[in-house]
């Protein structure tokens, strides 16, 4: 079982998406193990995308990412990384895919209303920024049976 780190960004909170994009998260088949809504500080958003600190959009990223409440996860499953990418549908939601939330409900590259780590090395890092160990819980989801051989 894989842990990735998700987040709904002010975009997605601010029109209403914070559901729509938990039941696809949840309908696939992973398991949300923690999750929170709060502003993201300064600091941490920039430690968050520190790998684009030198990025002309840099600056209006981390305004942007701090400019209201956001709603953080970690979700676990098989996979979990490289599915919860797919899920959310290339960055530029101009290339994203119908049935991605990106290419469902965004157009813009610097509004793309969702965020998920795109490796292990991101995701370990990713989730030890936002959450504390004892903030991630530990349960079986009921269909587990099912959703994996
Ligand atoms: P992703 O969010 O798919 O991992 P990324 O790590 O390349 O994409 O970039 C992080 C975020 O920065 C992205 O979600 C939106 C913003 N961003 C990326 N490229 C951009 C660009 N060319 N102009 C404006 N914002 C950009
Ligand atoms: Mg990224």
């Amino acid at each position: 079982m894989e842990q990735t780190y998700v987040m709904v960004k002010p975009d997605g909170v601010q029109r209403g998406l914070i559901g729509e994009i938990i039941s696809r998260i949840e309908r696939r088949g992973l398991k949300i193990v923690a999750l929170r809504m709060n502003v993201i500080s300064e600091p941490a958003a920039k430690e968050h995308y520190s790998e684009h600190a030198a990025r002309s959009f840099f600056p209006s990223l981390i305004e942007f990412v701090t400019s209201g409440p956001s709603v953080s996860m970690v979700v676990a499953g098989k996979d979990a990384i490289k599915v919860m990418r797919a899920i959310n549908g290339a960055t530029n939601p101009v290339d994203a895919a119908p049935g991605t939330i990106r290419g469902d409900f965004a157009l813009d590259v610097g509004r793309n209303v969702v965020h998920a780590s795109d490796s292990p090395e991101a995701a370990a890092r990713e989730i030890a920024i936002h959450f504390k160990d004892s903030e991630i819980g530990k349960y079986s989801r009921i269909d587990e049976v099912c959703l994996y051989e």
